[in-house]
């Protein structure tokens, strides 16, 4: 195999800045097992857009290459299809999706003006790996340009049940468009075969099993490649003297009560309102846990230019106020709401310290945080993992107390089979889950895509 190239919409960062998640330091494994390229958006909006000079950045035997996109790409592509259409619909919410033909045109146009500024840069034994919702049409116009290298694609977020899909509008042929990477990857078997049921349903793909389609003459493969996390270096980090520091801050604010701890990005998908009123009815439902577990809620706003997202941080901050207002004494505070970012060593060290982790996303392609919480806990004395049905993360986690985000009783309910659970069932859940996320790692993820994209370019 010769060099790799990926692509994604973000770029970097090539070294640990502190803050690069498993994702980063799995691509910057695959990326130096070969060398190659990382191809991307800048972060920059100018005049010049995509036919702007390339910034390139060199570590060692990988290139960081990126260029710009003027404000009509970044507010048609990025702002518009990719957050405004794509997201919505891909999460299952036909509700918040905005269907507009400008978006697509330009998310279209990028996608080819991305296409077109690789294209000269690639080698003919190389592989190309594309990441993600922002470069679903990128294939289909590297092979307009006659590139023929094998190409993979991975999807990070879900692949929605063809009912949902049917919605968007020309769905067809963005799927046909997908049709000409030869390996698409997804978190879960379900998004892989709702994948593999629209190709054939509605693309004219044939389904010739072993997780392979046919399409005009082609056979591409469809299979889940569930991401993993950098498991052993993050649990090292959770005994880091850093996170010791934020574990002994949190134990001091505590006063033996026990923390249960949230983390996510402010998003309508991460179900963060309907995890504050399921807390409120754990309050209602087991009165003796007042005063004795607080709720902290980690959550750094994202995309703050769309309106959606302002509606769901204003409503965090309203339920946090009113679940205080309505509970909290002298000394406590039942909901704690910080809308900052933390270092990975601190947020080890808080998930650490927490006796129970609630990730309660209404759906998700996987959800780090799950296994990132798994991660940190202490062998001896383990917390314990809540989650949603509807995260990935659930099909490789099922020692997890599963619950149903949409019913505050049953989350109430999970909480409190969580803080009530015995030490040792608690460590045999913990204990099957942390092997599984050891074997199953961010580098053995992105090695596993390699070598099946490496067995068909043979
Ligand atoms: P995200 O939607 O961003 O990712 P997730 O998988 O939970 O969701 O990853 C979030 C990452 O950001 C975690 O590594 C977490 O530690 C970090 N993070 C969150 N809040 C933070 C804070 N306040 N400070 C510091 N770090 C914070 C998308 C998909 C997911 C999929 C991933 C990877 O939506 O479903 O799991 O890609 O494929």
């Amino acid at each position: 195999m010769g060099r790799l190239i990926v692509v994604s919409n973000r770029v970097g960062p090539l070294k640990d800045t502190g803050r690069a998640g498993g994702l980063a330091v799995a691509l910057v494994d695959a990326l130096s097992q070969t060398g190659g390229i990382w191809f991307g958006w800048s972060g920059d909006v100018s005049d010049e857009g995509t036919f702007s000079t390339l910034k390139k950045t060199r570590a060692r035997s990988v290139q960081m290459v990126q260029l710009d996109m003027t404000r009509e790409d970044y507010d048609g592509f990025y702002a518009g299809y990719a957050n405004r259409t794509l997201w919505p619909v891909l999460h299952y919410r036909l509700d918040l999706a905005d269907f507009n033909r400008k978006f697509e045109r330009t998310y279209r146009y990028v996608n080819e003006r991305f296409a077109a500024r690789l294209g000269p840069l690639i080698e003919p034994e190389d592989v190309i790996w594309v990441h993600d919702y922002h470069f679903l049409t990128f294939a289909a116009d590297l092979r307009g340009m006659n590139v023929q290298n094998p190409m993979a694609f991975f999807l990070h977020i879900p692949f929605p049940a063809p009912e949902i899909l049917a919605a968007l509008p020309n769905a067809k042929s963005i799927c046909r468009a997908m049709l000409a990477y030869d390996l698409l990857g997804f978190q879960t078997h379900r998004d892989a075969h709702n994948f593999k049921r629209f190709a054939v349903e509605e693309a004219g793909a044939t389904d010739i099993g072993d997780n392979q389609l046919r399409i005009g003459g082609r056979v591409v493969t469809a299979r889940a490649y569930p991401i993993g996390i950098d498991a052993d270096a993050f649990s090292k980090l959770a005994m880091s003297p850093d996170a010791r520091r934020h574990i002994a801050r949190l134990e001091k604010l505590m006063g033996g009560r026990q923390q249960i701890i949230g983390v996510d990005r402010i998003d309508y998908s991460k179900g963060l309102p309907e995890r504050f009123r399921a807390y409120e009815r754990l309050l209602e439902d087991y009165p003796e846990n007042r005063g004795r577990l607080s709720l902290m809620q980690i959550a750094p706003p994202s995309r703050s230019e769309l309106d959606a997202y302002i509606d769901i941080r204003r409503e965090l901050e309203l339920l946090a106020g009113h679940v205080n207002g309505r509970f909290a004494d002298l000394d406590w505070t039942p909901v704690r709401f910080l809308t900052k970012s933390f270092p990975r060593r601190a947020l080890a060290g808080i998930y650490r310290a927490s006796r129970v982790g609630l990730v309660t996303p209404l759906r998700d392609g996987m959800n780090l945080v799950a296994k990132e919480y798994i991660a940190a806990q202490r062998a001896e004395d383990p917390g314990v993992l809540v989650l949603s049905r509807f995260a990935g993360a659930a099909e490789q986690m099922p020692e997890a107390v599963i619950v149903n985000p949409h019913s505050a009783e049953e989350v109430a309910a999970g909480i409190q089979t969580a803080i009530t659970m015995p030490m040792e069932e608690r460590r045999d859940r913990w204990q099957a889950m942390f092997n599984r996320l050891c074997e199953h790692d961010a580098i053995a993820w992105s090695r596993s895509i390699m070598e099946d994209v490496k067995a068909i370019s043979r």
